[in-house]
This record gives structure tokens, sequence and C-alpha cells, in this order.
């Protein structure tokens, strides 16, 4: 057995070589995730390139070290001078080889470390493996050959919807589609390749090289794919800029000679890696994983949990129960009485039986999750619960009473948690003779589904009661945001403010829709009218009532919404709202009426209405978002501003491709966003106060990045 470094600095080279008979094993080791920065992609050429040199190697076998073959290029380069050899060149290389080159995977094989592997002649994956290229999510596209490969493999169709979805594709299915050769018989990758390449030896196999193969003959249908995903991307992605790219270079792949392709897929790239949308989807990849990282999780080991108690069983505290439910742990519900009990159970199989519906859980498997869960009506059934959320009407003196309920029957240790959206946490923690167990756990609707968890830090609580509420986010697939105590919180404190400069800006001329509709252009998936629509007008009028006798006198406040919800119109609920919803239609219409109330709600307030441009309306409601969002870090209610970013990327619809209202800023420029702030002050100096976390970043010459790194 030779071994043999590619490098003079054999111990900074993540690619080991070693010659095993006559296969060359070449191992990339680059931990976490053995993504392919500068080291690694020199580390392959000289493999690829030692191989063809020696006589001694029949065939090359390429392995990922730790727990994935490689997971693509290094994020972390991106937006750095490229180094060379360019990834494209090294899978190039690797498909030129004479030798077979032989690509065993395990873990994960995405984006460029896929692209890899669809370089080499032959590919093999253990069982569980993940294929993928998703690069899309990043605002990039396959540009390592990718665009090119996979198509070619596995025709225009699929190659397009893996790319564009950028899903992972496990082994059976890679197998299926031909983007592998083999599914290995044991999860002993090593052995796997090694046996595959004895055998391609053995049976004198050559190098079978990707852009042979001829899945595209085919033109029509190739091209029918091609035609049906750019109207769907056109249709979908409108605000996308890689996608409508991806679709362009599968069509250059139908197109053009191979080389001249491939020339393609790399300006495509490169346009995309200039991108601002790339820049914003790289800082929300990183942003969503640094979040996790707070000091108590670091100081602290988060105490055991197995069994979760929730409190109330409504749409809350079941959309709780199912998450809990999911994530494999037993739950046991307590209601105040039998009939809310049973309501609450319903309310809890309600979501398996529509998933039974959809054929996506079996009638058995909703029985076994079922069996997981117990509904009480005695605080009793708490007794040996590890950890407690409480999910019951938003009044402060109800949820005392539920902690007076759980301090008297709860064993010691167990944590206990208030899903509260706005209220006091440290009033509640007070309340109890252990407040360091008591934490917010502050869940969005549908809790099932939405993915962001605040984990509100009251002033008492222990360290370790934080890194639990962080381990319950990662068991139940949360993206947890680590929040401090006040009103609303990052999220709903922030957009108690934008919402205000929306009604703002309607009391100034410009109508719902026309707000709306800039929202959404932005990005967002719907505007803040239509939000209030779907969550129901009630609930808002309901926050203005109990804030109504705290408001500051002197403050503006717009008082339309309330003329709204005086008629009952909540929104789809009840038919009718900001706009109209005939029938129950969920795809809401203009409503000349409301366009009559909110001017006679102008001439009351003694308004002339005046035009806002789209443009206008959204640097109103972006500014005043991002100076709320400097004041909550300036108070360290978030620890940095990447926390907000992310609380409004998983909680509030904020688009993704923007990287959140922080780093939107950053793009923006901090200055420019200070300027009209202060542009808008004129006209309302009590409301648009700059934040003074945004004037010293200015006056520094910094931005919220730099805040970011500098807490890293
Ligand atoms: C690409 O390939 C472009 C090419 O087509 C063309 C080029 C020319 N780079 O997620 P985890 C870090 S684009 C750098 O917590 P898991 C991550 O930040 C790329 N770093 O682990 C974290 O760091 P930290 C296409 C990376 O086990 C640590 O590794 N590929 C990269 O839950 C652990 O990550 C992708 O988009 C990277 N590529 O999940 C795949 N990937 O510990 C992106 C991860 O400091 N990666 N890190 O917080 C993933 O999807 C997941 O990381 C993976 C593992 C599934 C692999």
């Amino acid at each position: 057995m030779v071994q043999e470094a590619t490098s003079s600095a054999a111990e900074a080279n993540p690619v080991s070589t070693e010659l095993r008979g006559k296969i060359l094993l070449v191992t990339v080791d680059n931990p976490p995730v053995n993504a392919l920065g500068v080291a690694v992609r020199r580390g392959l050429m000289a493999a690829i390139e030692a191989a063809d040199a020696n006589p001694a190697v029949g065939a090359v076998l390429i392995v990922g070290a730790g727990r994935n073959f490689i997971a693509g290029a290094d994020i972390r380069e991106f937006g750095l001078p490229p180094q060379p050899p360019l990834l494209t060149e090294v899978c190039s290389r690797i498909e030129a080889s004479r030798k077979p080159v032989i690509a065993a995977i395990h873990g994960a094989a995405l984006g460029g470390g896929l692209e890899v592997a669809l370089g080499a002649h032959y590919r093999i994956a253990v069982a569980s493996a993940k294929l993928g290229l998703p690069e899309v999510a990043l605002g990039l596209l396959p540009g390592a050959g990718g665009t090119q490969r996979a198509p070619r493999l596995v025709g225009a169709a699929a190659a397009l919807d893996i790319i564009l979805s950028g899903r992972h594709v496990g082994a059976a299915e890679a197998l299926k589609l031909g983007l592998i050769d083999r599914v290995a018989q044991s999860d002993d990758t090593l052995a796997e390749g090694l046996a595959y390449a004895q055998e391609l030896l053995a049976a004198q196999a050559g190098p079978r090289r990707s852009r042979d193969a001829q899945a595209l003959a085919d033109r029509a249908t190739a091209q029918a794919a091609i035609d049906a995903a750019r109207a769907d991307v056109q249709k979908k992605q409108r605000h996308l800029f890689s996608p409508h790219k991806i679709v362009e270079a599968v069509q250059a792949a139908l197109d053009k000679p191979f080389d001249e392709a491939l020339k393609l897929e790399r300006q495509f790239f490169m346009q995309c890696l200039d991108s601002p949308q790339r820049a914003g989807l790289i800082h929300a990849f990183f942003a969503e994983r640094e979040v996790a990282k707070v000091p108590e999780a670091a100081a602290a080991q988060p105490r055991p949990f197995k069994t979760i108690g929730v409190v109330g069983g409504g749409t809350m505290g079941a959309g709780i129960a199912v998450a809990a439910l999911d994530a494999g742990l037993p739950v046991t519900m307590v209601e105040r009485d039998q009939v809310s009990i049973d309501r609450g159970r319903a309310n809890v199989e309600k979501v398996y039986d529509g998933l039974v519906a959809k054929g996506r859980m079996t009638v058995e498997g909703q029985a076994a999750v079922m069996a997981r869960f117990t509904g009480s009506t005695d605080y009793a059934a708490f007794k040996d619960v590890d950890l407690v959320i409480e999910a019951v009407f938003e009044d402060i003196e109800v949820k005392k009473a539920v902690f007076a309920e759980l301090d008297r029957v709860c064993k010691p240790g167990a944590v206990l948690a208030t899903n509260t959206s706005y209220l006091d946490i440290d009033a509640i923690a007070a309340s109890i003779s252990r407040p360091q167990d008591v934490i917010g756990l502050h869940f969005f609707s549908p809790a099932n589904i939405m993915k962001l968890l605040e984990i509100v830090v009251p002033a008492k609580v222990s360290a370790d009661v934080v890194a639990t509420a962080f381990e319950l986010a990662k068991k139940l697939k949360k993206v947890p945001v680590r929040a401090g105590v006040c009103d609303g919180f990052i999220g709903n404190r922030i957009l108690a403010v934008y919402r205000q400069a929306a009604d703002y800006l309607m009391e100034d001329g410009a109508s719902p829709y026309e707000i709306d509709a800039a929202v959404r252009e932005f990005g967002y998936p719907m505007g803040p009218f239509q939000v209030s629509d779907l969550a129901g007008g009630d609930i808002g009028w309901a926050t203005r009532k109990r804030k109504a006798a705290t408001r500051n006198p002197a403050a503006r406040y717009v008082q339309i919404a309330d003329r709204i919800c005086e008629r009952g119109w909540f929104g789809q609920k009840t038919q009718r709202g900001w706009y109209q919803y005939p029938q129950g239609s969920r795809s809401g219409q203009q409503d000349p009426e409301v366009l009559a109330i909110v001017d006679a709600e102008r001439q009351r307030a003694g308004i002339t209405p005046r035009s806002f441009s789209s443009d206008e309306i959204i640097r109103r409601y972006m500014a005043a978002m991002i100076n709320e969002g400097a004041n909550v870090v300036h108070q360290r209610i978030a620890l940095r501003p990447l926390d907000v970013d992310v609380t409004f990327l998983y909680g509030y619809g904020f688009p993704r491709f923007r990287g959140g209202p922080m780093k939107y800023a950053d793009m923006v420029g901090l200055d420019k966003v200070l300027a009209d702030i202060r542009e808008f002050a004129k006209e309302d100096p009590l409301f648009w106060q700059p934040s003074p976390l945004l004037v010293q970043l200015v006056e520094e010459g910094k931005n919220f990045e730099s805040l970011n790194k500098a807490a890293a």
C-alpha cells in the first residue's frame, strides 16, 4: 500500500491518495462537509493528473471522509476573487481522465459535490445518500457542468425538476432516473466503492463520459420540458433571477455543443454570483445556522426532555401538540373541562385526518401518533412531564393562574413555557416560586407548519432552560431565534411599527390595494392588508383597544381600520375586510366601499391625499421596519441583526432573496435609509425617530453585518 501525498504540504491537503491494488483511492477530507474550497479543487486536480500519469493506476475511486461525500462549492468563497482551478475545470478534468473514475457516495452529494460525481464516469451510492443540485436556493445555478451533464444523463424534464426545485434525491430515485449506476448493498461506502471499481476493472470498462450521454436525444420531448419549465418559472418565480438562467442553461444543453454550452453555463453562473439575490440568499443560509449560536446554549447543557405538556387545545395549543407529536414526543394536553379537551383532541386529530385524506398518512399511522396523545382536565396529569407549554387566552391574569397550577403540580426541574406573543414573561415568572424555569416559546400559527420559534428569555431564567428550548427547537425542526422580553418581542414589535407606516401611507393617499401591490412587487407573497384579512381584522382591533389607554395622545392614530372593523368586516372569515371575498373565495376583490371609508377618514382628519409611487411606498415601509429592527438590536431584544432577519424570513414572509430587513438595509446603504427617515421625520418627528444604533453605524461608516461578524 502506497501512501502518496498530492502536495508538499501533505498535512494541509484535504485530498489524500492511496493506491489500493490498481485503484487509486482519492479521499476528500475537509470538515465539516467536505466543501470544495480551493485546496480541495487543487487536490482533486493533482490526484487525477497523478492517476493518468501513473501506469500502476487502473481506476480512480473518489470518496468523502466523515458524514458526507461532498456538500458543494465552499459557499464562504463566493464574493471573493476566484482562485484557480475553477470547479468546472476540475469536473472536466475528472471527466477527461483516461482511467475510469468512480464516485462512491454517502451522506450529501450536493451542488458541486454532485457535479464532481457527474464528472466521474461511474457512480455508486449507499441507500441513505442524498443527491441534489440545490444552488437555486442560494441564488445560483450548478456552475460546474451540472446544467449540462445532468440533462444528458436524466433528460431535460428530470434535470429541470431537480435543479429548479433544489430538492434532495434519494439513492433509489437517483438510480431510477439514471443519475447513478448502482445503489450499494451495504452502508460501507469504501468497501462497496472498491468492489465496484474492481468489477469495472475486471470488465475492462473504460471511461464513460456524462457529456456523451444521450438522454436529450429525443429533442422534441426535451424542448417541450424546457418550454414548460420556462412558462412555469415566468409565472411562479417572477422575482427570482437564477431560475430563468437555469432554464436557459438547459436550453443551451439542447442547442449547443457541450463545450460551448459549458462556457455559457459559466457566464450564467457568474451573472448569478454577481446578483444581489445571491448575496441575500447566502446571507439567509448562514444566518439561519447562526441563530442557534447563543451564549446560554454554549454555556449550559440542555435539561433532558422526553415528554411534553400543552395547556390549551385551541388552534395554537393543538398546533404545538402536533409539532411535538410529529417529532415523536408523547404529548399530554390539559384543558379546563371535558368539552374543551374533547375539542382540543379533535383539533389535533383534524390535522392528521387531513394528512390521511391526502394520502400522506395511513389510518394506522394516525392511530400510532394519536396513541402518544393524552388529554386530561386535571393538571395532575403534568406531574411527570418534562416541559410544559402554555397556550391559553392572551390575558396575563389567566396565564398567571395557569402558571400557579403548573408550579403546584410539575416536578422540580420541569421547564415551564408560555406561548404568549406579547405579554410580560418576567411578570409571569415572578408570580411563581420557580422563575428560573420559566421561558417564552412563541410559536407562529399554524404551529405545526411555521418554522419560526421565538425563544423569549426572561431575566431570571437559568441558562440550561434556554439551552433546553434551543434543543426543543432542533427536535421540532424549527428555526429558533433568541429574543428578549418586550411588548411583541422581535417580530410583533417590529410588525406593529411598519404596519403603522402602512396605515399612515393609506391615510395620506395610497390605497390599501396600491400598498399591497407594492409590497407584493417587492417579493412578499401578500401585502399587509391581505395579511390582516387572512389573520382576521378583529385580532388587531382587540390589540388596538388594549393599547388605547396607554397610547401616546400626541402620536398619530389612523382610525380607518377601526371603521372597517366596526362594520364587522374582519376579512376572509366574514367574507369582507379590506377586500371582498364573495362566496368564501380566498382571492379578494377590491372594494369601492372601503375606498369610500378611507376617503371619508382622510377628510375627517383634514388630510388632502397625495399619490405615492411603489418605490416611495416601499421606502417608507422598509425604513419603518429597519429602524425598529435597529432599535430591537440596540436594546438587545435581538442579539444580532441576523436574528431580526431570520425572524422576518421565517415568521413574516419577508422575501428570502433579499436576505431579511437588516441585510436589505445593508444592501441599500444605511446612509440612504437614515436620510429617508430624516426626510420623513419632517412630517412626523415623533414616529420617525432615527434609531440611535442606525445613526451610530452611519457615523462610523459601518453596516449591520459588522455587528453580526463582531458577535460571531
Ligand atoms: C455550489 O456547489 C456551486 C457549484 O455548482 C458551482 C461552483 C462553481 N460551504 O448545515 P449544517 C457549513 S453551491 C461552506 O449545519 P447539516 C455550515 O455553514 C453549494 N460551508 O450541517 C455549518 O457551519 P457552522 C451547493 C458549508 O449536517 C457546517 O457546514 N451546496 C457548506 O445539518 C455544518 O452545516 C449546498 O447548497 C458549504 N457548501 O447539513 C449545500 N455547507 O458549523 C449546503 C455547509 O460553522 N449545505 N457548510 O455553522 C447543506 O445543505 C447542509 O450543510 C448539509 C449538512 C445537508 C450538507
